[in-house]
């Protein structure tokens, strides 16, 4: 994967605090609640982290695991229409999750958002 940075991973990131709304589950619709959130992109799971330091005690205490989306099947489309801020885009997952993902600088967002979808994609395919 041209552009996707990791430690030996080929479809890896390593993690960035992005702004996260987990707006459905199971296909219920949840009360909005952005909360700031440490994510991690492994193979074909996307994990998120309370805090950063969390992501090096997961190794250790098995209370410390992160919620984790498995991207098999999920799509990721950027929206306007989900949230009145700038550079969101929503991943619906294949089990009914639906997440949404934003921050500022777009740079930023980008780069999760197209490392995400190509993730999806490829799985997609396989
Ligand atoms: C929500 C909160 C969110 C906002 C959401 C509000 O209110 O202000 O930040 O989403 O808008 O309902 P509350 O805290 O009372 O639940 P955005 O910041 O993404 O716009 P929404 O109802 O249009 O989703």
């Amino acid at each position: 994967l041209v552009g996707i940075s990791g430690a030996g991973h080929p479809n890896s990131m390593k993690g960035e605090y992005l702004n996260k709304a987990k707006i459905a589950d199971g296909g219920k619709k949840l009360r909005k609640n952005w909360t700031s959130t440490w994510v991690v992109l492994e193979d074909s799971q996307l994990l998120f982290y309370k805090e950063s330091k969390q992501e090096a005690l997961s190794n250790l205490k098995p209370g410390c695991k992160p919620e984790m989306v498995d991207l098999c099947g999920a799509t990721v489309e950027w929206t306007t229409e989900k949230s009145s801020r700038k550079h969101v885009f929503q991943i619906t997952t294949s089990c009914g999750q639906e997440f949404l993902l934003q921050v500022d600088d777009y740079p930023t967002i980008c780069k999760w958002h197209d490392a995400i979808k190509k993730t999806a994609d490829i799985l997609s395919k396989t």
